[in-house]
């Protein structure tokens, strides 16, 4: 099925649900038949960013490389997801500068510190309230929000099948799908 190729780049806290998020949207495009692929820490900081921590460089150099990556699955023509902390403005309006205007759009998971620090889906939080992680974001790292993302989704407080269509609204009303 046709479609206009695009990254979705969703950023967000620890546990604001960015992963679950764009893998919902990615199965719901692809029972569309869209072609979509899903960039997360699974894929990629366990594979190509497997030599990178959490430092600051680090994190930026791991954004860069999604970037790129990124960049070359939007060239073959496929609506990728990319759900990564992403933290710094800088390197999301880097990842945003690779490609033409209107082929990034920024999902910003703006479920707050408190709710994801409540979920701690994954012990993450306690440990690094602890100090048994360092450099943790919203903890001990900063995370600095968007200041004009293409949307905004509170996925703190709202179902995930709201958040999904709001993605997929705002996917047809730009005329992507
Ligand atoms: C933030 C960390 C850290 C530190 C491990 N800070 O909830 P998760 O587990 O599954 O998502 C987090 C993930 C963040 O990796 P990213 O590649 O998305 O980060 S960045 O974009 O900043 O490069 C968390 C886990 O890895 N994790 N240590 N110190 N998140």
């Amino acid at each position: 099925r046709s479609h206009k190729s695009v990254i979705l780049w969703f950023t967000g806290l620890s546990g604001s649900g960015k992963s679950t998020l764009a893998n919902a949207v990615n199965a719901a495009l692809f029972k569309k038949g869209f072609s979509t692929y899903v960039l997360d820490g699974d894929n990629v900081r366990h594979g190509l960013c497997k030599d990178l921590g959490f430092s600051d460089v680090d994190r930026e150099e791991n954004i860069r490389r999604i970037s790129e990556v990124a960049k070359l699955f939007l060239d073959a023509g496929i609506i990728v997801l990319t759900a990564f902390v992403s933290p710094f403005r800088s390197d999301r309006n880097a990842a945003r500068q690779l490609v033409d205007k209107g082929d990034f759009i920024e999902v910003f998971c703006s479920a707050d510190l408190k709710t994801c620090e409540e979920r701690d889906t994954k012990g993450l939080y306690a440990k690094a309230r602890k100090g048994e992680i360092k450099d943790f974001t919203g903890i001990s790292s900063p995370y600095e929000e968007p200041d004009s993302p293409e949307l905004n989704i509170e996925t703190g407080s709202r179902d995930l099948d709201k958040c999904v269509q709001d993605v997929l609204c705002k996917l047809s009303e730009l005329n992507i799908i």
